[in-house]
């Protein structure tokens, strides 16, 4: 008896414990991102599904078809909650038939050539069609990765509960390099990153690879990306010795399999650091010679390596004018020691002068625009979406569309520097579309952003869009939630910038969270109008660069009196008691003469410009009437206190929705919302008093007072903000 109730403890504990130990293998803290593969909860959607799906047949064993198998291994017991497996031969029915002509005689029998001619390196058709007389799926593509992205595509229809009786699908990318650049240090930390720190483990690597390592390719490759810098723009130059490069050699054999490619950031001073040279001098022979060996020899260690990342001449990074040379000649003698391998060199156009007395977003586009046509054909030159610095909201960069024989690459920031880094909600595919949608007249009117960087415009054969990476090592990889949303949103429009900000949001939610619609619709309104709300709370009306010094975080229209007059807010905003903006028209500083005429138009006359870029073009009086007939004061605080209004209604949606998410995710959201909010009101408070001891004004009846002074706003002084 005694010996039973200690085997029944026994029992017990083991299951108590083999409960616990499933609770938290399944913690909800959003690792498994946007590929959960939870089971179907619609029933009629699941059985339909499981009499499609018995059984996949792949032939061939590379290491992508692994990558393939294991994947759909993962998914599709999960999603259909039975044991579908890999089979040799087709069945009578339920097939999945993936591969390309070359490795699967089951592919090469259908009559896809035509179709697939068309599909280039790493697109795919997914078709519900006969084999054999057989009904079945076929996800074919010219390569592996054509295949592997068609995979994910399909699971992508499952997850979000896609028909799949009739499928007749085909995509490609529209642009060729689709790139994450982290901005990690080799001490692990990461410059402007929220979300913990580096992904990287470099003291451990080569040795141990971390499986969030293979679970980041994944990830990536689920949305398409094919590339990652995996270090700051701001190089360290050991990086490129071989004591890292064997940890970056472990890092790229892991990704290959995914069709992700390694690129590394190149300090241009390295032949001097870590060469022994005496000069870096782009035409010194010396130095030639050192980069084509440098890179010969990492060749040696990664066979596809994609080539270097470079910030050059800016922000006090070396570079080729610091031997009066130019841009095009440091590129150039980088892309010669890479370009017999097949490489690249993404150089960057963000660079200003601390000398220049130039309106600081004019000098790109002043330094970058005479040197057309002199690049060698494998750079990209990598310009940011706007001409100063990731801002809520910045027009198009003019350098788009101004360089005709250049490729451009577009560069946007994941990370939330400037966007209330990892403590608010902010889904930015609406300010990537509206950079991507703008249209630049370079040759009349429909030369849109993205018609430039796809290549179409000015016939580029090589394409790139680069995202600066919001992943982190914290476990739901993004430091909140819904960055996610920003890592997925970046993938899916590198690779087709046609889909919409909405569909794009509706496919992440229903991944993410959950496929009901009352949970979908007004979290997707959620998303869809947070960049609107936190330009509101942040920079209405064109006002742009009036964040916290040095870290970016909360509020700071007073920060003036900085070693330089482009690091600080008052040179941007230029408030007085007469009003109000930065004069950019053929008045003051004629930046606008840097667009083509039509948009110049536009932009210069303060009639047709657009109120979202009033401020960043005009110096406006305080009682200018804007196009509601409020005063510019008057519009300007109903927006700070609209924004601010705006986040509170973000947290009612939201709280409505504790039966649709687990309490883990939904307390995460939850609680980030009640930081917004407090963040809103401080922004908004702030920036109201701040700009109220210039315009002498009221705040208009009914707005609630600010809750503070101004001078309690200038003295906060936050510590230990991340990133930096
Ligand atoms: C990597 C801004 C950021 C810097 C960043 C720089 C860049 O100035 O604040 O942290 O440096 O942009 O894009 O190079």
């Amino acid at each position: 008896m005694r010996n039973n109730i200690g085997k029944n403890i026994c029992l017990f504990s083991l299951l108590l414990l083999f409960c616990l130990a499933s609770v938290s293998v399944f913690a909800e803290d959003g690792y498994r991102l946007w590929q959960r593969y939870d089971l179907i909860k619609d029933t009629k959607t699941l059985k339909n599904y499981r009499s499609q799906l018995s059984q996949y047949v792949i032939q061939g064993n590379s290491p992508t078809l692994t990558v393939i198998r294991k994947e759909l291994q993962l998914a599709l017991p999960n999603l259909l909650g039975n044991p579908i497996s890999e089979a040799k031969q087709l069945s009578g029915k339920g097939n999945l038939v993936i591969g390309t002509p070359q490795n699967s005689a089951l592919i090469k029998e259908l009559p896809l050539t035509d179709k697939l001619a068309s599909m280039g390196p790493e697109g795919y058709v997914i078709l519900t069609t006969p084999v054999n007389r057989k009904k079945m799926v076929v996800i074919a593509a010219n390569t592996d990765v054509g295949a592997l992205y068609g995979t994910f595509h399909f699971l992508k229809l499952l997850q979000t509960n896609q028909n799949i009786d009739q499928l007749g699908i085909s995509s490609a990318p529209k642009i060729k390099h689709r790139v994450l650049n982290h901005w990690d240090n080799l001490d692990r930390t990461v410059e402007r990153g929220y979300a913990g720190f580096s992904l990287w483990n470099w003291h451990k690597l080569p040795d141990y690879i971390d499986q969030r390592y293979l679970d980041y390719a994944r990830a990536n490759a689920s949305i398409g990306i094919n590339g990652t810098v995996l270090t700051n723009v701001n190089a360290n130059a050991l990086l490129l010795t071989p004591v890292y490069l064997e940890k970056v050699k472990a890092l790229a054999d892991a990704f290959r399999p995914y069709g992700l490619k390694v690129y590394l950031t190149a300090r241009f001073s390295a032949p001097i650091e870590i060469g022994g040279l005496k000069t870096a001098d782009p035409l010194d022979p010396q130095v030639k010679d050192w980069w084509k060996k440098k890179s010969d020899e990492i060749y040696t260690y990664i066979p596809d390596f994609g080539g270097f990342l470079v910030k050059a001449n800016s922000e006090g990074q070396p570079g080729p004018q610091n031997y009066g040379r130019s841009h095009a000649d440091g590129a150039n003698m980088m892309a010669d020691a890479v370009a017999a391998k097949g490489g690249i060199v993404m150089w960057r156009a963000f660079v200003y002068s601390n000398e220049m007395p130039e309106d600081r977003i004019k000098q790109a586009y002043n330094e970058f625009k005479p040197l057309d046509g002199t690049f060698r054909k494998n750079v990209l030159v990598q310009v940011k979406n706007g001409p100063l610095d990731f801002q809520p909201r910045e027009p198009f960069h003019p350098l788009f569309g101004a360089m005709p024989k250049t490729p451009l690459m577009m560069e946007f920031q994941l990370t939330q520097e400037y966007l209330g880094q990892a403590t608010q909600l902010v889904y930015q595919a609406p300010l990537y579309k509206e950079t991507l949608d703008a249209d630049t007249y370079a040759q009349g009117e429909g030369s849109t952003v993205a018609k430039v960087i796809d290549g179409s415009l000015h016939s580029y054969e090589l394409t790139g869009m680069a995202g600066v990476s919001n992943i982190g090592n914290d476990r739901n990889w993004t430091g909140h939630l819904f960055g996610q949303s920003n890592w997925y949103c970046f993938g899916r429009l590198a690779w087709d910038y046609t889909l919409t900000s909405t569909t794009i949001a509706d496919e992440w939610l229903r991944m993410t969270f959950t496929n009901e619609a009352p949970f979908v619709n007004p979290v997707k309104d959620i998303m869809l109008d947070s960049r609107e709300t936190m330009v509101n709370y942040m920079t209405s009306l064109g006002l742009h660069h009036i964040m916290g010094w040095s870290h970016h975080y909360g509020p700071g229209p007073w920060i003036k009196d900085k070693p330089r007059a482009d690091w600080t807010a008052v040179y941007y905003h230029r408030a007085s008691t007469e009003g109000i903006g930065f004069d950019r028209t053929a008045k003051g500083s004629n930046a606008i003469a840097q667009y083509f005429p039509p948009v110049q138009q536009k932009f210069g006359n303060l009639a047709t410009c657009p109120e979202e870029f009033l401020l960043w073009f005009h110096r406006v009086p305080w009682d200018y009437k804007v196009k509601s007939g409020q005063t510019l004061w008057d519009e300007l605080c109903y927006r700070y206190y609209g924004g601010a209004e705006g986040v509170k209604q973000m947290q009612q949606t939201w709280n409505a929705q504790a039966a649709y998410v687990d309490p883990e995710r939904f307390q995460h959201v939850k609680t980030h919302l009640s930081i917004q909010e407090k963040e809103a009101r401080w922004w908004r408070d702030a920036c109201v008093l701040y700009f109220q001891s210039f315009s002498k004004k009221p705040i208009p009846a009914g707005l609630a007072k600010p809750e503070q002074t101004l001078e309690y706003y200038m003295k906060l002084d936050p510590k230990f903000v991340p990133g930096i």
